[in-house]
């Protein structure tokens, strides 16, 4: 609401015609009231006002209305360009030279001052306004000579930065508008957006100091383009003289209405679909980001966009945008990438024996990422995933993963396995028979452990000192060799090796003659002779230096002859003992073989 009675009349100046009587009145950022005054009209500039700076017609004045100097209502701006002149010129002139500017506007980004000059039957054009610029008319309408018609140029007369000609069909009328600095078309943010009062054209020019500017159509209205308006968002309007007020908006501008899944999650999934319109159905051409972070679009229609995000993407809050053929919509609400779920998937691992003591560790997190393993019961040493555990008992190891910025650390897993007491078994060597007289012998056995194997006699007439037999009598023998275990290993399964003591006995009486065993020492061969003959079962063993039973044959006397030859070739050098045996008499006798 206004108060009528707060008006203060600040400048009056006489206009000689009907038109021609200016257009605007805007502040500057400077501050300052900027006047766009009128020539006066009447065709041509008939007084040449717009030249005579003595004249405040057609000229962009500048006035300072928060101060006041000698009689004015106002001061004059100290830098306005005749503010010190001895000529008479109005030192309220910024600018002149100027016909009918319909409508300056101030480009509140940068400050520059446009100007829309009507011209007078073949030029429309659109002037940057500076300090003290002489705009040409009426010697000139736009870049073209009018009064004189020839040789009109002065030094320092600025041109216009964009104009058009009647001619051309694009207009008779100019009517200025505004730089474009608002955020709903961003394609014409910085462009100079104005009319053709005549045609309803309505056009953006890009002018960039020193670059050729390019001027668009954007649309034809239908009726008289009085006016544009800005509103504080930036946003433009375009009066008619019908006095319809219409917004201009981008019809082809995408817009965001929602994601599915809805802002907050996506789960473990990183697609989500944009909700919306104006999209394009051809998915490349659309742009989805996340923040600074790039969406690959999937599948597009008009109204909706399939997106997968980078499995990259960290947790947060991201600003959505959808760009299309250069216009940008900008999600309301930023999407919430939250961080996903992991598990960890850890093989089971299965009781272990002592000396089987490393096992590889099989644990994988469903992120991808490494997992880590601990022992928390045990004695066992870690690298890695390898597991080498030092003794007996139980072991428990976690596999865990802490996450990072974009997965929530896993619910730690833990696996226990016991390492019991190994196995271990007896080699005990087959012991051969003996006759009651031999020296003392040595077992021989091992266990599998390495620890020392234990004997004793289950039966049999002999003696045991550690591993050492004495034969004490003749008759069968039973040897037990046993290895208790220890702290690391179990009992071994005892073994039994049984042999025969034979007894001492002589040969045959009925054998009166000496038996002979010749030649001793012997090499490849001995004989055995006996004192008669018809002996037919008789049986000749020969046991090696270590007792072993290495020939064992019968030797056959039945017929006339009383000796008997015993191959002997593949035996080793040593003292080697032989057994005949004739009936129930045994005759034993050492043979060296050399
Ligand atoms: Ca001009």
């Amino acid at each position: 609401m206004a108060d009528p009675n707060s008006e203060l009349i600040l400048l009056t100046f006489n206009q000689p015609a009907t038109n021609h009587n200016g257009g605007k009145l805007v502040f500057g950022n400077d501050g300052y009231l900027y006047i766009a005054t009128g020539d006066g009209g009447g065709a041509g500039d008939p007084s040449n006002y717009a030249q005579n700076r003595t004249s405040l017609l057609g000229k962009i004045l500048r006035i300072d209305v928060d101060n006041t100097t000698d009689n004015l209502n106002y001061a004059i701006p100290a830098d306005n360009p005749f503010v010190n002149n001895t000529e008479g010129f109005r030192k309220e002139i910024f600018a002149y030279g100027m016909r009918n500017p319909w409508k300056i506007s101030v480009d509140k980004t940068t400050g520059t001052i446009w100007a829309a000059d009507v011209g007078q039957n073949a030029r429309e054009e659109i002037d940057i306004i500076e300090n003290g610029g002489n705009y040409g008319w009426r010697r000139k309408e736009g870049v073209a000579c009018y009064n004189p018609s020839t040789g009109c140029d002065l030094p320092g007369l600025i041109d216009p930065v964009w104009e058009y000609t009647h001619a051309s069909g694009a207009g008779r009328s100019i009517t200025g508008g505004f730089v474009y600095r608002g955020s709903q078309m961003p394609l014409l943010v910085g462009k100079y957006i104005y009319g053709d009062y005549v045609s309803g054209n309505v056009w953006a020019l890009d002018y960039q100091p020193g670059q050729t500017p390019t001027n668009t159509l954007l649309f034809k209205v239908t009726g008289n383009i009085m006016a544009f308006g800005e509103d504080l968002d930036h946003n433009l309007y375009i009066c008619l003289r019908s006095g319809v007020i219409q917004k201009i908006v981008d019809s082809l501008m995408p817009q965001i209405s929602g994601f599915t899944p809805a802002s907050g999650s996506v789960g473990e999934s990183t697609v989500v679909t944009i909700n919306g319109t104006q999209f394009n159905a051809t998915a490349a051409e659309n742009t989805v980001k996340f923040g600074d972070i790039t969406g690959t679009v999937t599948a597009a229609s008009a109204t909706s966009l399939t997106v997968t995000i980078p499995e990259t993407i960290p947790a947060g809050a991201y600003p959505v945008t959808v760009t299309v053929n250069g216009r940008t919509a900008t999600a309301s609400t930023a999407f919430q990438i939250i961080k996903f779920d992991q598990t960890i998937t850890f093989e089971p691992i299965e009781s272990k024996v002592f000396g089987d003591s490393v096992v590889v560790l099989q644990a994988s997190a469903s992120s991808g990422l490494p997992v880590v393993f601990t022992v928390n019961e045990g004695t066992a040493t870690l690298r890695g995933d390898t597991l080498t555990v030092h003794g007996l008992g139980m072991v428990t190891v976690q596999a865990s993963q802490a996450g990072n910025a974009r997965y929530n650390a896993a619910p730690v897993v833990s696996r226990s396995f016991a390492v019991n007491k190994s196995n271990q078994s007896i080699t005990f060597a087959p012991i051969a028979d003996r006759t009651a007289n031999e020296n003392p012998f040595e077992l021989e056995a091992t266990a599998s452990s390495g620890l020392a194997v234990t004997f004793e006699v289950a039966s049999g007439p002999v003696t045991l000192s550690g591993n050492v037999v004495t034969l004490v009598g003749a008759g069968p023998v039973t040897i037990r060799a046993s290895q208790p275990g220890n702290e690391n290993y179990l009992p071994a399964p005892e073994v039994e090796q049984t042999f025969t003591v034979h007894p001492v006995t002589s040969l045959v009486p009925t054998l009166t003659e000496q038996t002979l065993i010749y030649p001793n020492p012997a090499k490849k061969e001995f004989y055995v002779k006996t004192a008669g003959t018809g002996i037919s079962n008789s049986t000749l063993v020969m046991y090696s230096p270590i007792g072993k039973k290495v020939i064992e044959q019968t030797l056959d006397f039945s017929t006339s002859q009383n000796s008997a030859g015993v191959a002997i070739g593949h035996l080793s050098k040593g003292i080697y003992l032989v057994q005949l045996q004739i009936g129930d008499k045994v005759m034993k006798q050492k043979l060296i073989i050399e």
